[in-house]
């Protein structure tokens, strides 16, 4: 009995001898290949989710408003992205090596119909190797591919999902079948004895995505700091530094000062010793970077609505904020009304009790809870009212 071939059958019924020998395990059958699918279903689907998250928390339409808290909010979904996508791998292996069989279906293509869903499942394998190899090539900052990272990795991820939920809606007849319906013995084929069983596959397979999720997770939880061995940024003391001001080039002159300007009743400019004489404030927050990791600080400085409110702008104003860096994609970074009204969000003057450092934004950098990293400005020197 080789039913678990059943997909390889030719017209007259009969399975061929030598794909009988090459493929008699048991593991290619489609209960197995059903399990894999619902998990690797749930995860591609949570993937999506944080990644529009992360997406739209960058480029947000202007309806859009993100609330400033909870504080860990994206540290959590973007954590849950990086992490949970790089736990995948082996799930989307043992799924690939269940299916590949499949590869010498005989023939290839019986209808148009068919042809239009091997193409699907084509474009569904495609999509996500392209996702798991170029997200584990960007967070090891490997920039190896011609494209930019971002940009590809988003419209990927729609054709991902299209073809994910047509390659779903195609299966879910023979996923309710093979997960549902009770394991009849008579279809438990002897060769199968002595070799690995489903269960097995299972358990070793959960494994390696466990060990995987265990020995990364310390870059952002930090109680798991010191079995971070997979971590593509290895857990350090304090705050990491992203980027170093020489990188940056950055020179803060003697002269330097926070300009606030645009849309505002009265144009500022503070020294550094003026914004230490207004009101300081502390908090908890953390950097939580696209690429996974995260770590807390203990920030102090002043309120950026103490400063806007000096300048006098609208409730509802947006507001941008400018560094000293000539160029580069992460100079500027612009807060809206959730977040600047937060009594957390500061320009801060201090990390972890010492004057920030140059590299992590001296004289004054923006810090905001619940915000890419990439949104939280070193260098300031500029605020604009929009
Ligand atoms: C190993 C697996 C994965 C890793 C390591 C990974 C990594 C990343 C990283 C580092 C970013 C931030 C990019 C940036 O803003 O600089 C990101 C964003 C994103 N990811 Fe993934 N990812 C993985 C899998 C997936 C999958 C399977 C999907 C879709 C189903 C997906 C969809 C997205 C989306 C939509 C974004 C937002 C892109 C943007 O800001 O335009 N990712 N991912
Ligand atoms: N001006 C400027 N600000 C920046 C960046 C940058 O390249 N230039 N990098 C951002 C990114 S991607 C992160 S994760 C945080 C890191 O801050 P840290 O180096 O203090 O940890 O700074 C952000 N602020
Ligand atoms: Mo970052």
């Amino acid at each position: 009995m080789v039913r678990h071939l059943d997909h390889l059958r030719d017209r007259a019924g009969a399975v061929p001898r030598a794909i009988v020998g090459r493929f008699s395990s048991r593991l290619h059958d489609e209960r197995v290949a059903a399990w894999l699918g619902i998990w690797l279903g749930i995860s591609f689907t949570v993937a999506f989710v944080t990644g529009l998250i992360s997406h739209f928390m960058q480029h947000p339409p202007t309806w859009l408003l993100w609330p400033s808290r909870p504080v860990n909010l994206y540290r959590v979904t973007q954590g849950v992205h990086v992490i949970g996508g790089l736990a995948t791998i082996p799930l989307l292996l043992a799924k690939l090596w269940t299916v590949y069989p499949k590869l010498w279906q005989w023939p290839p293509v019986r209808s148009v119909a068919h042809a239009l869903e091997r193409g699907m499942v084509f474009l569904l394998v495609a999509g996500a190797l392209f996702q798991l190899v170029t997200g584990v090539f960007n967070v090891a900052r490997w920039y190896v591919f011609p494209f930019y990272f971002p940009t590809a990795h988003y419209w990927t991820s729609y054709v991902l999902i299209g073809a994910l939920i047509i390659h779903v809606t195609n299966e879910w007849a023979k996923v309710r079948r093979a997960v549902f319906r009770p394991v009849r013995l008579d279809s438990v084929p002897l060769e199968s004895a002595g070799r690995l069983s489903r269960r097995g596959f299972f358990a070793a397979t959960a494994a390696a995505c466990a060990v995987i999720a265990v020995t990364t997770v310390g870059e952002a939880f930090r109680p798991l700091a010191g079995i971070a061995w997979l971590a593509p940024l290895p857990p350090e003391r304090g705050v990491p530094v992203n980027k170093t001001a020489a990188a940056a080039q950055i020179t803060v002159r003697p002269d330097w000062r926070l300009h606030v300007t645009g849309v505002v009743q009265r144009e500022l400019r503070l020294s550094l010793d003026e914004l230490r004489a207004l009101p300081r404030h502390s908090a908890r927050l953390p950097i939580a970077c696209v690429e996974g990791w995260s770590a807390e600080g203990a920030w102090s400085g002043v309120r950026l609505r103490d400063v806007l409110r000096m300048a006098g702008v609208a409730d509802d104003a947006r507001v941008r904020v400018e560094s000293l860096e000539p160029t580069g994609r992460y100079r500027t970074s612009e807060v809206r009304a959730p977040h600047w009204h937060d009594p957390l969000t500061l320009l801060a003057l201090e990390l972890d009790g010492a004057p920030l450092t140059p590299d992590h934004g001296y004289p004054c950098r923006l810090i905001a809870p619940d915000r890419p990293g990439v949104l939280q400005t070193k260098w300031v020197t500029t605020v604009v009212v929009l």
